[in-house]
C-alpha cells in the first residue's frame, strides 16, 4: 500500500493486477493468435477490444460515447458543468503482427486513473475524459494518427471519405459493418478540453539501459509518409529482353536502395524507412508493371525532413527516362512537436513526490500527443520497453511500470481537473 501525498490510498499492488488483466485480454483480440497482435481499426479485432474497453470505462462508473470515427470516450463529471475535460489516453490499433502494449498501454491507464478517482470517491471539479484512439498506426487505411487529427479538425471530410484498404473497403462501410455511425460528429470543440495526457511505452533502449522506470517526454520527431507509385510495363519474364524492359519493381528496389545513404547524408538521427511494398500483378513469371512503397521519414529537424522529401521527388525525377513513371504522394506530415512546458514540470513534480525516478526523454516514435500538442496542453510519460523492442511479438514492457505510471498521472489529473 503506498500512501499517496494527497492522502489518497493507491493500493500499486491491486493497480498492477488489473493492468495486467487488462493487457492480457486485449491482447487475445488479434488476427494472428500466436504471432503478436494484429488489431485493424474497424475490424472484428477492434470490435472486440472496443467492447472491453467500453465495459470497463461503465464499470468505472463513466458515461460513454463513441464520435464519428469510432474514438471511445468514457467521462467522469466534474463538479462544474459543461467545463472543458482532461483527457488521458491512447490509441488501440496495432501494427501488423505487433506488441500487446504499444497503445494499450496507455488506453489501460486511462481507465485506472479513472477507477482511482472513483475508487477515492473523487468527483473532479473539471471532468476526466479516458479515450482510446482509432488508427494511430495507420495499418488500414494508411497515414496514421487518424483519430487524433479527426478530432482536432484536420482530417478534411474528403480525405477521410476518400480512403480505402488494401481491399478497396472504404473507412464509412467498415465502420458500419461493425455498428458505428459515421455521421456522427468527429471535430471536437477545442474549447471543451482543456489537457490531453498519454502513457506510452518507449518503444526504444534508453530507460531500460538506464534503470529508470518513467521518461518524461519533452519533444516529438517530425513524423511523414510518403507513398511512391511506379508505373512499368508488364511482360513476358521469359521472352522480354533485359533492355527492352520498364520494370516497376527494379526501379522501386534502386530508389529505396538510395535511401539509408540519404538519411546518413542528413544526420542528427535522421531516418528513413519503407516498410510497406506492394508488387502488381505479383506473378514469379511476369514483369512487374506496378509496385507501390512506403517512405516514413522521422527526424527531430524539419529541414532534414524536408531535405529527403526533395531527394526522394529528384530521385523519382531521375528515373522518368528508364521508361517508367513515377509518383510521390504525402500521406501524412506533422512537423516535430514540443510538449506542454507545464505539464513537463508537473510530471517530473509528481514522480518525485511519489519517489519514482524519471528523466527527460525525446521520442522518436510518432504519438497522438503530437497531434493533440497544438491543441490543447499536452503531456506524455513513458516507460521502459524490454530490449527496446517494439512493434514485433516480442513487445513487452512491466506492469509495474505502468501501475507506477497510473499512479503519476493519478495525481497530475487530481491537479489538472481541480483548478
Ligand atoms: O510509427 C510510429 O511512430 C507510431 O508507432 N505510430
Ligand atoms: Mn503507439
Ligand atoms: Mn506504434
Ligand atoms: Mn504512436
Amino acid at each position: 500500500m503506498s500512501e499517496v501525498q494527497t492522502g489518497k490510498n493507491v493500493n500499486l499492488e491491486k493497480v498492477q493486477v488489473r493492468i495486467e488483466n487488462h493487457i492480457d485480454t486485449l491482447s487475445t483480440y488479434t488476427a494472428t493468435p500466436g504471432k503478436g497482435t494484429t488489431r485493424l481499426t474497424y475490424s472484428q479485432e477492434d470490435l472486440l477490444a472496443r467492447q472491453y474497453i467500453k465495459g470497463k470505462m461503465k464499470e468505472a462508473g463513466l458515461t460513454v460515447h463513441e464520435d464519428g470515427l469510432g474514438n471511445i470516450f468514457g467521462k467522469l463529471e466534474g463538479s462544474l458543468k459543461d467545463a472543458p475535460s482532461v483527457l488521458i489516453g491512447s490509441h488501440f490499433d496495432s501494427v501488423p503482427n505487433g506488441g500487446s502494449y504499444d497503445g494499450p498501454a496507455g488506453v489501460v491507464a486511462g481507465l485506472e486513473v479513472a477507477a482511482l478517482f472513483t475508487e477515492n470517491g473523487l468527483t473532479p471539479k473539471y471532468p476526466l475524459e479516458v479515450i482510446a484512439l482509432i488508427e494511430e498506426e495507420g495499418s488500414r487505411f494508411g497515414g496514421g494518427l487518424m483519430g487524433s487529427r479527426g478530432m482536432v479538425g484536420l482530417l478534411a471530410e474528403e480525405e477521410f471519405k476518400s480512403l480505402r484498404d488494401k481491399d478497396g473497403i472504404t473507412t464509412v462501410e467498415a465502420m458500419e459493418k461493425i455498428g458505428l455511425d459515421p455521421s456522427l460528429p468527429r471535430e471536437r470543440d477545442q474549447q471543451s478540453v482543456k489537457a490531453y495526457l498519454e502513457l506510452h511505452i518507449e518503444q526504444g533502449p534508453i530507460l531500460e539501459e538506464k534503470n529508470i522506470p518513467i521518461g518524461v517526454v519533452e519533444a516529438i520527431v517530425g513524423l511523414t509518409q510518403l507513398e511512391v507509385t511506379v508505373k512499368g510495363q508488364a511482360g513476358h519474364a521469359g521472352t522480354t529482353p533485359m533492355d527492352r524492359r520498364s520494370d516497376a519493381l527494379v526501379a522501386a528496389a534502386r530508389m529505396i536502395a538510395q535511401f539509408p545513404g540519404l538519411a546518413a547524408a542528413e544526420g542528427e538521427g535522421t531516418v528513413v524507412t519503407t516498410g510497406q511494398l506492394q508488387v502488381y500483378p505479383n506473378g514469379a513469371n511476369v514483369i512487374p508493371d506496378q509496385t507501390v512503397f512506403s517512405v516514413d521519414i522521422r527526424s527531430g529537424k524539419e529541414e532534414h525532413v524536408q531535405n529527403i522529401i526533395k531527394k526522394v521527388k529528384e530521385l523519382a525525377d531521375s528515373y522518368r527516362d528508364s521508361g517508367v513513371e513515377i509518383t510521390v504522394e504525402q500521406l501524412l506530415y506533422i512537423q516535430p512537436k514540443e510538449m506542454n512546458k507545464e505539464i513537463v514540470s508537473l510530471l517530473k513534480e509528481k514522480s518525485s513526490e511519489l519517489g519514482s525516478a524519471s528523466c527527460p526523454m525525446n521520442s522518436g516514435a510518432g504519438h497522438d500527443a503530437m497531434v493533440f500538442a497544438d491543441y490543447t496542453r499536452t503531456g506524455m510519460l513513458f516507460i521502459p520497453s524490454k530490449n527496446g523492442l517494439s512493434h514485433c511479438p516480442e513487445e513487452w514492457s512491466d506492469s509495474r511500470h505502468i501501475a507506477e505510471a497510473v499512479q503519476i498521472l493519478f495525481e497530475a489529473a487530481i491537479e489538472l481537473t481541480e483548478a
